[in-house]
C-alpha cells in the first residue's frame, strides 16, 4: 500500500467493532483479517489526524429486521422513499460487541464519531445519516471537524467495504475531500460485492488505495 501522507490528510477507521467480525451479529467476510494491519498503521503514526466511526444503535432501531413485523434480516424495504436493508440486531449501544475492537491500540485516536443513534434513521456514512423522514441527510459534524483542522484528504478503511466504508468515502468526495479507500484494510458484508464496489468508487472519484 502506498500512501501519500501530508499534514492535511486524515485516516478514517470505519466501524471496526466485534459485531462486524466473523462470529459477530453482522459478520463481514474475513472482517478480522484487517485488525493487525490497522493496528500496525496506527503504530506507524503516519496520519496527523485519526478518526474512528462507531455504529451505535439504540435497541429497537429501525434498521433491525426485528423491528418490523414479518421481516427477516437482509430483506429490503422502502423507508422514507429510499431502499433500506434490514439487518440483524447489531452494535447496540453499551454492549461489548459495539465497542471499538479490543485488539487494536486506539490511544492515538483524535475523535470518535458515533452514528446510527437516531432510532428512526440509519447511518452508514460517517459524514451524514441516511435519508430521514424529512428527506434530508443530517450531518454528523465530521466534515466540519476535519475542515477546521485543515484536512482536505481522507483515507478510509474498516467495515463494511460495500456499506459504511463506501458510503463514507462517497460522502467525503461529495463534501469536497479527496478520498482513497484502503482496499486491503477493508472487507465486505456481502462477499460478491467487490466488483460493484469498485464500479461505485470509480463513478464517485474515490481513489483505490
Ligand atoms: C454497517 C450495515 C449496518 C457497516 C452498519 O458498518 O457497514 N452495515 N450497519
Ligand atoms: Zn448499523
Amino acid at each position: 500500500m502506498s500512501l501519500s501522507i501530508s499534514p492535511s490528510a486524515a485516516l478514517i477507521l470505519v466501524d471496526v467493532q466485534p459485531d462486524f467480525m466473523p462470529g459477530g451479529a453482522l459478520a463481514c467476510h474475513e472482517g478480522d483479517a484487517i485488525i493487525a494491519g490497522i493496528d500496525e498503521l496506527l503504530r506507524q503514526r503516519r496520519f496527523r489526524h485519526v478518526v474512528a466511526t462507531q455504529d451505535w444503535h439504540p435497541a429497537g432501531h429501525v434498521s433491525f429486521a426485528s423491528s418490523h413485523v414479518g421481516r427477516k434480516p437482509f430483506e429490503q424495504i422502502a423507508l422514507y422513499d429510499q431502499p433500506q436493508t434490514l439487518w440483524p440486531e447489531h452494535c447496540v449501544q453499551g454492549t461489548p460487541d459495539a465497542e471499538l475492537h479490543p485488539a487494536i491500540d486506539w490511544s492515538t485516536l483524535d475523535a470518535v464519531i458515533r452514528k446510527g443513534s437516531d432510532p428512526a434513521v440509519d447511518s452508514y456514512s460517517g459524514f451524514r445519516e441516511n435519508h430521514g423522514p424529512h428527506g434530508n441527510r443530517p450531518s454528523t459534524g465530521l466534515a466540519g471537524w476535519l475542515r477546521e483542522r485543515g484536512v482536505d484528504e481522507v483515507f478510509v478503511c474498516g467495515l463494511a467495504r460495500d456499506v459504511c466504508v463506501l458510503w463514507t468515502a462517497q460522502d467525503a468526495v461529495a463534501l469536497g475531500f479527496r478520498a482513497s479507500l484502503l482496499w486491503s484494510l477493508s472487507r465486505p458484508v456481502t462477499p460478491d460485492s467487490d466488483a460493484a464496489t469498485r464500479d461505485a468508487m470509480q463513478a464517485s472519484g474515490i481513489v483505490l488505495g
